[in-house]
């Protein structure tokens, strides 16, 4: 028989060794709870009946399945419950949701379980989450954090048991979950340097929407290495942190139905990208926007709002940064000439 380390345990060292507090640790048994409750539900799902749509659609125009809502209830129980967390951002809900004001101390930011297209099939979604903490210096004021401002951002991969938590300034960790329904086994991923393993990631039906440039790079890339998408934010990030490689959702332009152009990008920056992005800064990789600019690095100014993501290995991102700046510097209106 052999024992192994469980999370809770890497996270007692974690914080003693950085003299930080316990609270951390009543907030990630929170979302560890949650998330095994809707590994539950999801599993079962096919059999109970949960797994289809409701009549809804949310504030993003989206059709809301079952199990959106059911991940976001059991999310938002444990966390309230826990007392840790001020505000709260779900995809699921419009609006901010207010925890503890007075006694909370972190924020978090999370889509309950993302990768809509695969819930009626049960294939693998996520439970992506971002937290960032109270100014304990001053007065808080409740900004929304940027993403360099986390200090932890995580995924569950759901139904696999596998959870992967980025700690700020402390490495990116994966976990398993045993046969008593722990998370063990702290491993580091880091990107691989190497390039033999490397995957490319995007839906590929999007290709001719995608900014000229960003195509013509493609076409001249993509095709050395392989090419892998679930479909599923999660699962297409997982296989990344282990092989390399990129994962890119840029913006849609000039599509010939007007409906799925999608300028802005298509994932949304607090609970999506801000996370993945986070996870692979730690495991040694690099994300930015349609823009170019660091998607940690932008200041948000509306909880739901999305961004186009590039993420994976830092040469491959570095790549592609001047490309994309330089897009940006071409839809900028030209200064006429006198
Ligand atoms: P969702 O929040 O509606 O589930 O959308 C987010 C998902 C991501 O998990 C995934 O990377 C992407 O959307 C897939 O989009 P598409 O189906 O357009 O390829
Ligand atoms: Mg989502």
């Amino acid at each position: 028989m052999k024992l192994e380390e469980t999370l809770m345990h890497f996270l007692l060292e974690h914080q003693e060794k950085h003299r930080r507090s316990y609270n951390f640790l009543f907030l990630m048994e929170a979302l560890f709870s949650a998330a095994k409750y809707i590994e539950y539900y999801y599993r079962t799902g096919a059999l109970s009946g949960n797994l289809g749509g409701t009549s809804l659609v949310n504030v993003q125009g989206e059709n809301v399945m079952k199990m959106d809502q059911i991940a976001h209830g059991i999310v938002e129980h444990y966390v309230r419950e826990s007392g840790q967390v001020i505000h709260a951002v779900s995809e699921e809900i419009d609006d901010v949701i207010v925890l503890n004001e007075k006694g909370g101390r972190y924020f978090l930011y999370f889509d309950p379980l993302d990768g809509s297209s695969n819930i009626k099939h049960g294939l693998p979604v996520g439970f992506l989450f971002g937290i960032g903490k109270r100014n304990l210096s001053g007065e808080e004021d409740f900004h929304i954090r940027r993403g360099v401002e986390y200090i932890a951002a995580g995924m569950f991969v759901i139904p696999t048991g596998v959870f992967t938590l980025a700690l700020h300034d402390a490495g990116c960790w994966r976990f398993h979950l045993d046969e008593t329904l722990n998370y063990v086994r702290p491993h580091k991923a880091e990107l691989p340097e190497a390039s033999k393993n490397w995957e490319f990631s995007y839906n590929s039906a999007n290709m001719d929407h995608f900014g000229q440039p960003v195509k013509e790079w493609l076409r001249r890339n993509a095709s050395k290495y392989a090419f892998r998408y679930l479909g599923a934010l999660a699962g297409d990030f997982h296989r990344l942190l282990t092989n390399g490689g990129m994962f890119l959702y840029p913006a849609i332009v000039n599509h010939p139905d007007p409906k799925k152009n999608r300028p802005e990008g298509k994932l949304r920056l607090l609970y999506e990208a801000n996370p993945v992005a986070f996870m692979a800064k730690e495991a040694g990789g690099m994300a930015v926007n349609e823009n170019g600019e660091e998607v940690l690095s932008v200041d948000p100014f509306d909880i739901h709002q999305r961004t186009a993501l590039y993420v994976g290995n830092r040469s491959l991102i570095e790549e592609l940064q001047p490309i994309l700046r330089e897009m940006a510097r071409m839809r900028q209106p030209q200064a006429p000439v006198v």
